[in-house]
């Protein structure tokens, strides 16, 4: 008899959930809460009723995406994905004319990056909901993101770098917003042998002002560093204000086989820089100029992107501008390095660390006082490991990468290779408690848990592998965040959701700090765009030798012009969309037969530019993509295509 027949019986007793969790059960896996993490009570905490609002907003890095998914937390639903390092083709993001600038760079135009690390502004060291900046791993790059519109408006590329990893993380005022290269590289980069790594590659930390005003970054300088791999940052606050906090790997230099020949020293650095001093030695002329080219691209006048050329940046050494840095020995290829919410301590995760360790700010001020240096290494003075330390968390799992902090003094680490959340006490380093997460966890995220008011209700858990927590879906499975409960003394896990790319940091805040300044449309009559078309009585065609630009309006449910002529092979054509709608939540779409480009998407009294080149003779029609009224199907058009030197003249219906 077949196990399947012989559970019958028992579930002709059983009604609707239990009988399912028996049919289950039989086919080896359960679906019980001792098997799968979840806390009894974990369905009421993470329901929001259709129709209601989520408590926070997150911000979830996209990862090998590019790109910055915002999800709504306790549910884990997901609200939008903003584009900011890779083309986007359903929005048009870096397809339109007036987007295209912001993914240029020094290497001209790069439409794909790993973005890493998103980091909202703060105002006396907590999340204020203006900005939040991202990295790009592959090509240094800072992003600017406007927390009210969900749009990126600025990218700065960053020179003299590779693998911007340790970025960009603030400072208390976002006075800066730091970028540390993860990689070394000859500096200026340059024809050299990779066997000369320890003689000629150097890492730069780079400081990023931001305007107070308008959040516009510059390159204020960059500092030379010792060929280390500078993996991750965070700033001072509180006492610790004016100092930034990078780890580094690879101290023993290697250039090759890293795992093992970057595994070496016992104890790797914290690189301690103190900005003010750099400031100081900035002012007083002793950087040097450095030539350096650089993208600088921001959306400006009509939400039109434009990009400028930065050509040097401010360089200062250790050697010229002392007491700018010092290391911190750290066990052992450090990773994460946070500050808690009092900022006076600094703790660290080594991958293949036993402990962690938590450095105090007040001993370290008191050793550079006092001079308690180990030695120096490139010309940076060593501090002594137990002359800074305050304590350190013992047998924490294996493989601590990141911590955050709640609001009651406790620090949270993710557990790579032990796959688990461990909590822990600031003042004494002792361990309280532990969750397994599911699996290889990388960053975890408090909403407001790298700030000075961390809002220690939920902590979210972003792992690298989620191997049988879905079903299955070919070769690769999406990553997945993990929800899980801080707000009582026990950690207790509520929900997983899979993410869009792969989860590196993210940044949460209460909903009600942005929530209701979000933009709902742009208004019309403000429209800056040199093609704007703000009636349908001002649509029209203009040809200029092959080029022809055509002004089109789109409302439910028409364009306007939507039937030309005259348009022939080889012609450059430029479709400039706007939106006359004045209401919320009313985009349309635009998408033409055979483009070989993506749709444009044109937000209420916005106005976007497709560009087209047709290669073959005929009628092609055009369409709104996104669906705007009972009438959206009827929301389409048609553009005669003629063969080359035989086209009618230009023409076009217009509005009556
Ligand atoms: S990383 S899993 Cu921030 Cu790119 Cu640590
Ligand atoms: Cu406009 Cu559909």
């Amino acid at each position: 008899m077949s196990p399947r027949f012989r559970s019958r019986p028992v579930l002709l007793m059983l009604t609707g959930a239990a009988a399912a969790a028996v049919v289950v059960a039989s086919c080896g896996r359960s679906t019980s809460t001792a098997t799968t993490g979840a806390a009894t009570d974990a369905a009421s905490k993470v329901y929001v009723a259709p129709g209601q609002y989520d408590e926070f907003y997150a911000f979830v890095s996209g990862g090998f995406s590019g790109n910055l998914p915002v999800y709504a937390l306790p549910s884990g639903r997901l609200l939008r994905d903003i584009p900011v390092f890779s083309q986007y083709p359903e929005k048009g993001w870096g397809y339109s004319e007036q987007t295209k600038a912001m993914l240029n760079t020094s290497y001209g135009f790069v439409p794909w990056d790993d973005a890493h690390h998103p980091e909202l502004s703060q105002t006396d060291g907590v999340p204020d909901g203006r900005w939040v900046f991202v990295n790009a791993n592959n090509t240094p790059r800072v992003a600017r993101i406007d927390l009210t519109n969900m749009e990126t408006m600025e990218i700065l590329e960053v020179p003299n770098a590779a693998g911007n990893h340790s970025s960009p993380f603030v400072t208390m005022n976002t006075e800066y917003a730091v970028a540390g290269t993860r990689f070394s590289v000859p500096i200026p980069n340059a024809d050299v042998s990779i066997s000369e790594y320890k003689d000629k590659f150097s890492g730069t930390l780079t400081f990023i002002k931001v305007d107070k005003a308008t959040g516009r970054m510059s390159i204020a300088f960059q500092l030379l560093m010792p060929g280390f791999d500078y993996d991750l940052a965070h700033a001072g606050k509180g006492p610790s204000h004016g100092w930034a906090f990078f780890t580094s790997y690879n101290s023993e230099q290697a250039s090759t086989l890293l795992e093992k020949n970057a595994s070496q020293n016992d104890k790797d650095f914290i690189a301690a820089v103190n900005w003010k001093r750099a400031e100081e030695c900035v002012a007083q002329g002793k950087a040097t100029d450095l030539p350096s080219r650089y993208a600088h691209n921001v959306v400006g006048e009509g939400h039109i992107a434009r990009t400028e050329f930065g050509t040097s940046v401010k360089l200062i050494t250790p050697a010229q501008c002392e007491g700018v840095v010092y290391f911190l020995p750290t066990p052992k290829s450090p990773h994460g390095v946070d500050v808690d919410p009092s900022g006076e301590f600094i703790s660290a995760g080594g991958k293949l660390a036993s402990v962690i360790p938590v450095h105090s700010f007040a001993k370290m001020t008191a050793a550079i006082e006092a001079k308690t240096f180990e030695n120096t290494v490139s010309g940076v003075p060593v501090l002594k490991y137990d002359a800074i330390l305050s304590c350190e968390v013992k047998e924490p799992g294996l493989g601590p990468l990141h911590t955050e902090f709640d609001d009651k003094g406790n620090g949270y680490t993710s557990m790579f290779i032990s796959s688990e959340v461990v909590k822990w006490r600031v003042s004494d380093c002792t361990v309280l408690d532990r969750i397994p997460t599911y699996y290889s966890l990388g960053h975890i995220m408090i909403p407001g848990g790298d700030s000075r008011k961390p809002w220690g209700k939920y902590l979210l858990a972003m792992n690298k592998i989620t191997k049988d927590r879905y079903l299955p879906t070919g070769p690769e499975l999406n990553q997945a965040a993990q929800l899980i409960d801080i707000s009582g003394d026990k950690m207790k896990l509520l929900l997983d959701f899979p993410t869009v790319g792969e989860p590196h940091y993210a940044q949460g805040l209460l909903a009600s700090v942005i929530k209701d300044k979000q933009v709902r449309n742009y208004p019309l009559a403000e429209n800056a765009d040199p093609f704007a078309t703000k009636s349908e009585k001002e649509a029209k065609v203009v040809r200029k030798g092959n080029r022809v630009d055509i002004h089109m309006t789109q409302i439910r449910s028409h364009f306007m012009p939507d039937n030309i002529e005259g348009i022939q092979v080889g012609d450059s054509v430029y479709f400039h969309v706007t939106n006359l709608e004045q209401d919320w939540d009313v985009p349309h779409g635009f998408a033409v037969l055979g483009n070989r480009n993506a749709e444009l998407l044109v937000m209420p009294g916005q106005t976007r530019t497709l560009t087209w080149v047709p290669e073959r003779v005929g009628v092609h029609p055009f369409y709104c993509t996104d669906f705007c009224s009972a009438l959206h199907q009827e929301m389409q058009g048609y553009i005669r295509v003629s063969p080359k030197g035989s086209a009618p003249a230009i023409a076009y219906n217009t509005s009556k």
